[in-house]
């Protein structure tokens, strides 16, 4: 004998839970379903925990199994249609371009002085890197600058203290490589210098030379130009025109300057290369035989030449860039275009 619902009221129930739900047509609906018609608070399940007698309760149990029953299968049903229209509907198009990776790029300076090196390894140099804080001994002394040099104020250098200074020219790696080594020695230094110089087109206070040195028996002038003519090819190909001029440094003699046709006006004349159609690219010189005597080499015995050029500078005559400002700007819309 069935206590609070009737046989009747138990078919009724499961009418209506049924239709509920065959009517249930999403995840939500037939979980409102399982709520209403199975929860804690559901008829069926009060009437359960009323139940007196064995009659009644199977009679219950068996509507509860059969209302799982059927709310589990609805439920599944569902999922299924609900996967079936993601597969038709969410198609993936794999010929949409796919998105855009942004691969980082060497910067123009790197770029130059990776050239540098390549051109001074295929020639059997050394490749090294040298201190950027020096010594008036290293930066100065040593390479045979007098006394009074305006290289040595502080109106022209960094100074720390009296005895350091940030480098002014990678000039000192050569007193420390001879001091180190006994010739034959060839050998190139690339890195940052430091300097007081007003910024301009091709100038900034901090900038990177490379240096070159090589001390051999019967080096000669032509070995000089010939090793110069050597990067610039390396540099530059055949687009540019180079002119070697003399000049004065304490540490070589005699001394040259490199200067390449200036690639903004095609010599024409422009701010860039101050109306002369050439720009200079570095200094140059036979090693000045009082420089061998200061690091302890016999310059009745090993002759060699030096040099030194500006790696920015070298950039903007390879890329064609009149500033040299952008070089230190790490603006990411220039840097993008190397
Ligand atoms: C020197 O620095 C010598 N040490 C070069 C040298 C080495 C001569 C070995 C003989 C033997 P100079 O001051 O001219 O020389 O500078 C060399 C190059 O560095 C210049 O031609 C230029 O390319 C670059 N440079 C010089 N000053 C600046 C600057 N402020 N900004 C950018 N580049 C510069």
């Amino acid at each position: 004998m069935l206590t609070s619902l009737t046989l009747m009221d138990v078919q009724n129930l499961e009418n209506g839970a049924l239709a509920a739900v065959a009517g249930a047509d999403s995840a939500d609906e037939i979980e409102r379903v399982r709520v209403e018609y199975l929860g804690r608070k559901s008829e069926l399940k009060l009437a359960l925990r009323d139940v007196r007698d064995r009659e009644s309760g199977m009679a219950l149990n068996t509507l509860r199994e059969r209302l799982e029953t059927a709310i589990d299968g609805r439920e599944q049903e569902l999922r299924r249609a609900e996967l079936d229209r993601q597969l038709t509907q969410d198609v993936l198009d794999v010929t949409l371009p796919g998105e855009e990776r942004r691969l980082g790029s060497l910067h123009p300076t790197t770029l130059t002085r990776r050239i540098v090196e390549d051109a001074f390894l295929g020639l059997g140099y050394e490749v090294i890197d040298d201190r950027e804080v020096e010594t008036v001994h290293y930066n100065f002394d040593q390479l045979a600058f007098p006394p009074a040099h305006p290289s040595r104020s502080h109106r022209d250098t960094f100074f720390i203290d009296p005895v350091r200074l940030l480098r002014t020219e990678t000039s000192p790696s050569q007193i420390h490589v001879m001091e180190g080594k006994k010739p034959p020695i060839y050998m190139v230094s690339l890195g940052r210098v430091y300097r007081r110089d007003a910024p301009d087109a091709t100038h900034f206070p901090i900038f990177h030379q490379f240096e070159g040195l090589a001390v051999d028996r019967d080096i000669k002038l032509a070995d000089l130009k010939g090793t110069l003519r050597h990067v610039m090819r390396a540099l530059f190909g055949d687009e540019r025109q180079v002119r070697f001029r003399t000049h004065y440094f304490p540490f070589t003699e005699p001394s040259i300057e490199p200067d390449v046709s200036c690639p903004i006006c095609d010599m024409r004349g422009c701010r860039m290369c101050k109306y002369t159609g050439w720009i200079e690219l570095g200094g140059a010189g036979m090693v000045n035989p009082q420089v061998f005597v200061n690091v302890g080499i016999d310059p009745e015995e090993w002759t060699g030449f030096a040099f030194g050029c500006g790696i920015e500078r070298a950039a903007q005559l390879r890329h064609g860039i009149s500033e040299i400002r952008p070089f230190w700007e790490n603006d990411l819309r220039v840097l993008r275009q190397f």
